[in-house]
């Protein structure tokens, strides 16, 4: 094999290696809050969840107070991802959380997109994400954010370390009202083993000291 191929080859098995973590299996169910299930649409025009609402979020347990889904139809749109999003604070603040599978010691990657209730959240809508050994102070500050029609969403992401082999995400709105910090777009996904990443770093670098050795090559020549 020329070293011509042989850079393309190794630059697809380090693309390869990229690839295969960016596709691993986001372990929440529902985190974009595509799924109402049996929800009945309220008069303010979304679904609203808690004690006082029988029925379920799919994915998730509310902890306390309400949540709400809003849909793109509305004011509260768009959404980061596809048509529905999530307020924090129902008819008041809320918390929910979700347990999923983990392997005790590995690493997760938490990412999340967020947004304010741009019709009556408080300025800043302020929230928290906690997981194994996190809290996340989340800070929606107006003016940051858009306005009703233009959500304009920012992404954050996290690591966690398991320490059980089930681990629990909660989000909790910190603040009172109807108008919270909105998320969206949610994803728990395991960060790549080791032996992945010293295939991909290998890869690389292989690819790297025969561009180098072609650019010798050229010179001496
Ligand atoms: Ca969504
Ligand atoms: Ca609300």
């Amino acid at each position: 094999m020329n070293f011509k191929a042989a850079v393309i080859s190794l630059v697809a098995v380090a693309a390869l290696a990229v690839a295969a973590p960016a596709s691993a299996a986001n372990l929440l169910i529902n985190g974009d809050f595509e799924d109402k299930g049996a929800a009945v649409l309220q008069g303010w025009g979304g679904y609203t969840y808690g004690a006082a609402y029988s029925l379920p979020l799919p994915g998730w347990m509310v902890n306390s107070g309400s949540v709400d889904i809003v849909r793109n139809v509305t004011q509260w749109s768009p959404s980061y991802d596809g048509s529905q999003a999530l307020d924090i604070n129902g008819f008041g603040p809320g918390s929910i959380s979700q347990s999923f599978a983990t392997t005790v010691g590995n690493f997760y990657s938490v990412f999340y997109a967020y947004s304010r209730n741009a019709a009556n959240a408080q300025n800043p809508a302020l929230a928290t994400i906690t997981a194994p050994g996190q809290v996340i102070q989340v800070s929606a500050l107006k003016g940051s954010f858009g306005s009703p029609n233009n959500l304009l969403w920012q992404t954050s992401t996290f690591t966690f370390q398991a320490t059980n082999a089930l681990s629990t995400l909660t989000l909790s709105s910190t603040d009172n009202g109807s108008g919270g910090v909105f998320f969206d777009g949610l994803s728990v996904t395991a960060v790549p083993e080791p032996a992945t990443w010293a295939l991909m770093i290998g890869g690389f670098g292989m690819a790297g000291a025969l561009l180098r050795r072609q650019r010798r090559m050229t010179l001496a020549a």
